[in-house]
């Protein structure tokens, strides 16, 4: 069966996430590639390193939405960046799992491609109540241009908050275990503590990017965070 790793890169703030995403995920997954889709905001500089690690490179179109009052992470007119990923819908392959750039990969993951397609893992714990349901950050699919199509008509009704909503109200998606999607929470001990032994064999780094620290991340105790110490140990590879 013809099967694939996606993940997506908007602009070059993501580029080393997807550079550390291939490690880890190639670190325990050899038999399966990887494709990164690109937009044209994505500099010749960014997609030299994108080949330089053999990540396989598609160029896709923007999916714009109509409306302009986006107030996501990306903030206001800003939706562009999160919708132009569901170009993933129009790939060429039986099954993908989709990962977001903010995603590392700590042990084998291609059994999960048995199982039945769509298929998320339910996040209950989000903040905003507007957040609650399948996360979009790991998604196991099934492409199909028909589904693309229904989610581009719909772009403009439901995604107000995200291109996470607007999957949520169209797509019935089975469970994934949360493993396969553990949402990085810094204060939850198991996260600082027992994961620098046993990590779950997917951490998305949600909130705070590990590449991008300043004086106002919360990356203050990430010497002492499991996380953080194996987001670490795939970056040196690099
Ligand atoms: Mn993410």
């Amino acid at each position: 069966m013809n099967r694939i790793f996606v993940t997506y890169l908007a602009n070059d703030l993501f580029l080393d996430g997807v550079l550390v995403l291939n490690i880890s995920l190639k670190s325990h997954n050899k038999n399966i590639g990887l494709i990164c889709l690109v937009t044209d905001e994505v500099s010749k500089g960014s997609i030299k390193e994108l080949e330089k690690y053999k990540i396989k490179i598609k160029k896709v179109d923007w999916i714009v939405p109509k409306r302009d009052d986006f107030k996501g992470r990306y903030g206001k007119n800003e939706g562009r960046y999160m919708f132009t990923k569901l170009n993933i819908f129009k790939l060429p392959y039986e099954k993908i799992l989709y990962l977001d750039a903010d995603v590392i990969v700590t042990s084998s993951i291609e059994h999960l491609f048995e199982n039945n397609t769509p298929a998320a893992i339910f996040d209950d714990t989000a903040l905003d109540p507007r957040n609650i349901g399948f996360n979009g950050g790991v998604l196991l699919l099934s492409p199909s241009k028909k589904i693309f199509n229904t989610l581009i008509k719909k772009i403009d009704d439901y995604g107000l908050w995200s291109d996470q909503t607007l999957l949520n109200k169209l797509i019935v998606f089975n469970k994934l275990d949360k493993k396969y999607n553990t949402l990085y929470k810094p204060l939850d001990k198991w996260m600082l503590f027992f994961f620098f032994f046993l990590p779950p064999p997917i951490i998305h780094f949600n909130g705070s990017k590990p590449w991008i620290i300043d004086g106002k991340s919360r990356w203050v105790k990430r010497s002492l965070d499991g996380c953080f110490f194996h987001y670490n140990k795939y970056r040196k590879r690099l």
